[in-house]
């Protein structure tokens, strides 16, 4: 297979970039951007001639590119990258409006957070355009595009009408939703036809290729359910479910066991605290971060023998900032922290420790590994590498995870909570804080199994091994 494929170039489209180039003094600086996305992929862009078109969204992207918008990254002996350019009207139509007021909360089954306005849908149209223009003045026979994600969903239709025997895939990151909340979207039928245009798309789970199925369904196609390939307007696709993982190994690099655990260590003594609950996700309303501050309240309330004993670190890296929603969801969060700490704050213990803002994910390991509770209770969630990455770095804790996530029918060793049942998050938590170190070790051993095996290289294997059986 990997004979196969390194014969093809590949193509990979993304809305995000993998390196950003950023002024630092009189230099440019090359960054790589986090992600999963860029981590599973970059090595296999870096084995051949692959290019890589997203946004150039760094300060000093666009003078370091070439006439073409294309630079190496993240040298010379690198692949190559082509940005492209979008202005403030493009990004506040595409981006903030149409793919995070509408497909964003369509997909999460937030109908009412829809705002379905005519003008987001016109930008991110032309966008999308945009992106399959730039993709066409490089594609050659042999390549093969894959497309991510939900805010380039009508590329593969602008490509295969300009050049229709491209090799065409998509990996879609969110949830697909049921069909009564996607067809609320009153452009949902030319969304779908330009989607099915690819050979080959896959999901997360397999809730939501049946629910993506299901809506192919109503648009008139004819589907093999037995083999998921759904024939419409003379193209067939073939549609799965591939889980996307983390880079495992690349954690297990990363732990160094000393001077980690010191750190962690050095978390529950700053904090006072035995034991520490921990949570960190983007800002979002998906992620469910103010039931789950409910749910430790109660816990205090219920059991008060945790009052100066057990701290929940809350991290919140900033996201869609200048969505007014986001905004007000942070306010929210504040109050409700403040409250909390209000309530139950003794001495230098306090219940909630909250930093709002970005780090490296290296500083993330340390709390991962104090952590004796990992707190993930998205309300729904594609999958989750949060989950994923604390499993990776723990040697004792315990996972309590929504049963919401796509990551939950995978790591069903974890709690598994219904995360809006704030009663049950409250006795989960409660669960795992009395859980004998036997039964941690025990289920965490099965977790870490799951984690390693299904990693993000089996990911990227088994997705194009997938896709290029489509051509024999
Ligand atoms: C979408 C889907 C799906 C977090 N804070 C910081 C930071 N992170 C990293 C985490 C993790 C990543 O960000 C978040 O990944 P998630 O999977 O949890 O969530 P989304 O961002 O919503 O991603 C999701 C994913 O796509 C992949 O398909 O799982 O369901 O919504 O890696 O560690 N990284 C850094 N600093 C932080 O402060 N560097």
């Amino acid at each position: 297979m990997e004979k196969k494929i390194n014969k093809q170039r590949l193509i990979l489209i993304s809305n995000g970039e993998p390196y950003a180039h950023r002024n630092t003094g009189n230099e440019i600086e090359c960054v790589k951007l986090a992600g999963g996305l860029t981590t599973g992929l970059d090595p296999l862009m870096k084995k051949d001639k692959g290019l890589w078109i997203a946004w150039g969204r760094g300060e000093a992207d666009f003078e370091v590119v070439d006439k073409d918008d294309k630079v190496r990254v993240p040298d010379e002996n690198g692949y190559t990258l082509k940005r492209i350019n979008l202005s403030k009207k493009e990004q506040a139509g595409f981006y903030y409006g149409f793919s995070n007021e509408v497909m964003w909360p369509i997909c999460h089954n937030f109908i009412t957070k829809a705002n379905f306005k005519q003008n987001y849908w016109e930008t991110y149209k032309k966008v999308n355009e945009k992106y399959a223009l730039s993709a066409l003045e490089e594609i050659t026979e042999d390549d093969l595009v894959w497309i991510h994600d939900y805010q380039l969903a009508l590329i593969p239709g602008f490509i295969k009408e300009k050049k229709k025997n491209t090799k065409v895939a998509m990996f879609w990151h969110i949830p697909w939703p049921a069909w009564e909340a996607f067809r609320t979207i009153p452009w949902q039928e030319i969304i779908l036809k330009k989607m099915l245009k690819s050979d080959f798309i896959a999901f997360h789970t397999p809730l939501f290729v049946n629910n993506f199925i299901d809506c192919t369904e109503k648009l008139g196609a004819d589907v093999d359910r037995t083999e998921n390939i759904v024939n419409f307007q003379g193209q067939a696709t073939k549609v799965m479910s591939i889980p996307l993982g983390i880079d495992y190994q690349q954690f297990q690099r990363q732990i160094n066991e000393n001077s980690l655990n010191e750190k962690a260590k050095k978390i529950k003594e700053d904090y006072h605290a035995e034991k520490i609950v921990f949570a960190v996700d983007r800002l979002d309303y998906t992620k469910g971060i103010l039931k789950r501050l409910k749910a430790m309240d109660k816990l205090f309330e219920r059991y008060p023998e945790h009052i100066g004993k057990v701290t929940m670190v809350q991290r919140i890296s900033p996201s869609r900032t200048e969505v007014e929603e986001y905004q007000q969801m942070r306010e929210s969060i504040n109050k409700k922290i403040a409250e909390i700490n209000g309530k139950y704050q003794k001495d230098e213990w306090v219940p909630i420790k909250y930093f709002y803002g970005s780090v490296p994910q290296k500083e993330l390991l340390p709390y991962f590994r104090a952590a004796d509770i990992a707190l993930i209770t998205p309300l729904i969630d594609g999958m989750n590498l949060v989950a994923k990455e604390f499993l990776a770095v723990q040697n004792k804790g315990m996972l309590i995870l929504s049963e919401f996530a796509g990551a939950a029918i995978y790591l069903d060793d974890a709690l598994l909570v219904n995360p809006y049942d704030i009663n049950a998050v409250t006795e989960a938590i409660q669960q795992g804080l009395e859980m004998s170190q036997k039964e941690k070790e025990l289920k965490l051993t099965k977790l870490k199994e799951e984690i390693s095996k299904y990693d993000i290289n089996w990911w990227r294997n088994k997705f194009l091994a997938e896709w290029v059986k489509r051509y024999d």
